[in-house]
């Protein structure tokens, strides 16, 4: 080992880690993966995983020379799950080969951690004795208040400096994070900053509507009882002029995540348990760390429909599209989804809006990814995740028209800057989205129902399927086909023949130790047979374990 080397690991003091570690020791036998979006199980098996993420931070910081985030959450899981992610200096996620050091050094054994530790050290050319600064956020569970104490021992044993901002939702630490990296450019870091920033874009923004009724400024909102709830009544008196909130399971009775929130609502199509809705009132919910929205409402005959990421997505991506119009711009535009998007959504973006449109595997990072080949790249999942990205050559162009171009043009480009400052560009931010959305359909004098009537939704299905092992099932093609195991494509490919306007596909969770499935087709009844069908050749090609799938199931 090089000398220089070496004496940077006599100041990773070693002694003090191994000591620190065992008060944070990792109980036997217990194995957990990085996963799409970071560590996530019971809260009480988490401890040791909080202090090797606040050692990892440190690491990761002094390697980029950046702050980095660790956030505290489980997002849309139950209440008892807890789980943590780390954020990069950009407000991204993790680069890919650190999570793969994050998952070696989350199962290390008590006596290996020193030297997994000096190993992603030596790989990443981690300079030692570069300072360090980590800022932390939480949720609301129980658990997280002494898990993200765990994260600051993790960061403070490795000599790391540290803000722990408490509570905070995630998109809001993926924006503190970006700040500090960007020399304050891009915004204030302190949670006055992010409601300034985002308010005034709001209100600027609705000023220009000429229809100010109250029917389009009136929002009901389910904070899954999590921290959206908090913090959308701190922000609520920042906006009151643009709009007026009601907010539902904020967490004074309910349970997180139960029977409320974004992903209850999109999964069991069907509205959050605490929230009367009357005919035509528009309604969103956000997730337990308020990074995912779907919208709402419930029709004259009482019918529910449901607005999720897709007609998000398109809701936006037309608005920006005929801002560029106006102004004169030729920019491009693309809009980024997963194989979830239904089908509708994207025959109605390229044929009809005449956006191109992408399918990227599923998971933010692979979204965000794409979305920044584009000057603007607009990017969502169906589950409400996800966010607008305007390049840096497109945000100086607009300011600069907003400056010099006459009445009418000036008057988009105001807008469009508007926009690049309502959107959270470091993460999809279920605040950041309302607000934006709010504003078009205010802009537009447009209400739900009208934007619902865009275009309709193919009737589709998700289900679940229990196998010995989920790695049997390897995908290509955004993981729209399925390469392994033999067979199983060509068994979906017959199966989908049978179907109008059918699709199908499968692919192992990311998050929960089961394969998924989905489907879409011409019909209710179609989509529901064609999953169920699909199920039965995941069971029997991929080594199905305990009962065959059932027929008539409703959700996943
Ligand atoms: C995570 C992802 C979400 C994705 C979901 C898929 C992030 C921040 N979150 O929640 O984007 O839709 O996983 O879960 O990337 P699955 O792999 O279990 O279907
Ligand atoms: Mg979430």
């Amino acid at each position: 080992m090089p000398e220089t080397i070496f004496l940077n690991f006599v100041d990773m003091d070693l002694g003090a880690i191994t000591k620190y570690s065992a008060l944070h020791a990792k109980p036997n036998g217990l194995i957990l993966q990085y996963g799409t979006a970071g560590f996530r199980t019971k809260a009480e098996h988490l401890d040791h995983v909080m202090f090797r993420m606040g050692l990892l931070a440190v690491l990761r910081s002094k390697q980029t020379k950046s702050t980095i985030g660790v956030m505290v959450t489980a997002s849309h899981n139950p209440e008892e799950d807890n789980g943590v992610k780390l954020v990069d200096p950009l407000g991204e996620m993790l680069a890919p080969s650190w999570e793969e050091h994050a998952t070696c050094l989350a199962n290390a054994e008590e006596q290996d951690m020193q030297r997994v530790l000096i190993d992603i050290s030596e790989k990443e050319a981690v300079n030692l004795q570069q300072d360090a600064f980590v800022v932390i956020g939480r949720d609301t569970r129980p658990s997280s208040e002494k898990l993200s104490q765990s994260v600051i021992d993790g960061v403070t044993v490795l000599g790391g400096q540290f803000h722990d901002y408490g509570l905070l939702t995630t998109p809001q630490l993926h924006y503190m994070v970006y700040c500090r990296n960007t020399g304050g450019r891009y915004g204030k870091a302190t949670i006055e900053g992010y409601y300034q920033k985002l308010s005034k874009a709001f209100v600027e923004l609705t000023k220009q509507a000429s229809c100010s009724g109250d029917e389009y400024r009136s929002l009901k909102v389910d904070c899954a009882n999590g921290i959206g709830a908090l913090k959308l009544r701190e922000m609520e008196h920042y906006f009151s002029q643009g709009l007026s909130v009601q907010l539902f399971n904020d967490g004074s009775k309910g349970k997180l995540n139960h029977l409320c929130g974004a992903d209850f609502v999109k999964s069991h199509q069907k509205p959050p348990q605490g929230m009367e809705i009357k005919s035509n009132e528009r309604c969103c919910s956000f997730d337990g760390d308020a990074d995912r929205i779907v919208y709402y409402y419930h029709d004259a005959d009482g019918h529910f429909h449901l607005i999720d990421g897709d007609k998000i997505a398109t809701l936006i991506s037309s608005f920006l599209k005929e801002l560029l119009v106006e102004i004169g711009e030729s920019l491009n535009i693309g809009v980024v989804q997963t194989a979830y998007a239904n089908g509708s959504s994207t025959r109605y973006l390229e044929e009809v809006m005449k956006v191109p449109v992408y399918c990227t595997k599923t998971g933010v990072k692979h979204l965000h990814h794409k979305a920044q080949e584009f000057d603007i790249g607009v990017y969502f999942e169906a589950n409400g995740h996800g966010t607008a990205l305007f390049s840096t050559a497109v945000e100086m162009k607009i300011k600069q028209s907003a400056e010099q171009l006459e009445d009418k043009k000036r008057k988009a480009a105001k807008m469009l800057e508007n926009i690049i400052d309502l959107f959270n560009q470091a993460a999809g931010d279920a605040i950041s989205d309302m607000l934006v959305i709010e504003a078009i359909l205010a802009l537009k004098g447009l209400t739900v129902q009208q934007w619902d009537a865009l275009y309709t939704d193919l009737p589709n299905r998700q289900l679940k399927v229990q196998v010995a092992d989920r790695r049997v099932i390897s995908t290509t093609n955004a993981e729209r086909q399925a390469v392994t195991p033999p067979g199983l494509q060509e068994a979906i490919n017959d199966l989908v023949k049978k179907y109008k306007l059918s699709r199908a596909f499968v692919r192992p969770s990311g998050t929960e130790d089961v394969v998924r499935v989905y489907a879409e087709a011409d019909s209710q009844e179609s989509a529901d047979h064609l999953a169920h069908e699909v199920s039965l050749a995941v069971f029997q090609l991929a080594g199905g374990i305990g009962e065959r799938p059932q027929p008539g199931k409703t959700f996943e």
